[in-house]
């Protein structure tokens, strides 16, 4: 019998951190994702999760992305992975106490990069997790890449990648703003929102799309909308809402509707 089509679920940095506070966690936002996991119960899904103010800062202290330059770098790099390997822990411990199947995948152990983007990925494991009824969690991280020596792999370049991979039939993108605006939300709040984009349409308007306003290293909305676009053209939606919301976790993995953009190929 062949796999069912996955879901792939990326919750954002913005989300389940304080992006305003250098390792500041968002508790009660993971605590009731968890519980709202818990509760949709989900089958065939692959959770990615972000940086945040975890790997984004020490990143940009030691210029991870940017690649090997100096030996100082070095052990930047071992902290970046390693702040990772602890958000990644706090998220993975409010999953397993609540019973839920979730198994850590390290991306900077299973991918490389070249020039920053993956060259090669073991798919293995994670389709033998998906094959068994785990749920597969992977986040961004920084990695080993062929030219560079090492740089940063983000969470939106994994999502869509494992999208294309495992043929998703879905990409649900959590972030901290209701969807896509004419303008940063944050910064204008006459900016009016998109409930759909097509892909001519999204390569339109994909000027609106800003930065991060905390530090990001990985190019915030932007960059999020280009990493996407291959997926999409693939005719895999990708739906972007706001994961900060009560129940909107669960009601997007229940296939119910809510309040967000969604990204269609036409
Ligand atoms: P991380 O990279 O840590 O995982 P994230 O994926 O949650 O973070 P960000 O990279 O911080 O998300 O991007 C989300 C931010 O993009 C929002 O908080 C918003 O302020 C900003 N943004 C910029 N331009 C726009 C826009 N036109 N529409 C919506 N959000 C926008
Ligand atoms: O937050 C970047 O992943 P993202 C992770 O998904 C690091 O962009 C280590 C900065």
């Amino acid at each position: 019998m062949s796999q069912a089509r996955p879901t792939i679920l990326k919750i954002g940095g913005s989300v389940i951190t304080d992006k305003n506070t250098e390792l500041g966690v968002q508790m009660e936002v993971i605590t009731r994702i968890a519980d709202e996991l818990q509760e949709a119960n989900p089958r065939n899904l692959i959770i990615v999760h972000g940086g945040g103010s975890f790997g984004h800062p020490v990143a940009q202290k030691h210029a991870i992305k940017e690649g090997f330059k100096e030996e100082q770098q070095i052990i930047g790099f071992a902290e970046t992975h390693h702040v990772m390997t602890v958000l990644n822990g706090i998220f993975m411990d409010a999953l397993i106490w609540r019973g839920i199947p979730a198994v850590s995948i390290t991306p900077s152990s299973c991918a490389m990069t070249r020039n920053g983007r993956i060259q090669c990925f073991e798919d293995s494991p994670i389709k033998q997790l998906l094959k068994m009824g785990f749920i597969p969690v992977l986040y961004g991280d920084a990695v080993f890449d062929t030219e560079l020596g090492f740089t940063i792999l983000s969470g939106d370049q994994l999502v869509s990648f494992l999208a294309m991979r495992f043929n998703a039939k879905n990409i649900l993108i959590g972030v901290d703003v209701d969807g896509l605006y004419n303008a940063d939300p944050k910064d204008n709040p006459e900016a009016k929102m998109f409930d759909r984009l097509t892909l001519e349409e999204l390569k339109k308007v994909k000027g609106f799309f800003g930065g991060s306003s905390a530090c990001d290293v990985t190019g915030g909305m932007a960059n999020k909308i280009s990493e996407l676009i291959p997926a999409v053209e693939q005719g895999i939606p990708a739906l972007v809402f706001n994961a900060t919301k009560p129940k909107y976790i669960y009601k997007v993995l229940k296939g119910d509707k809510v309040k967000g953009t969604l990204i269609e190929k036409e």
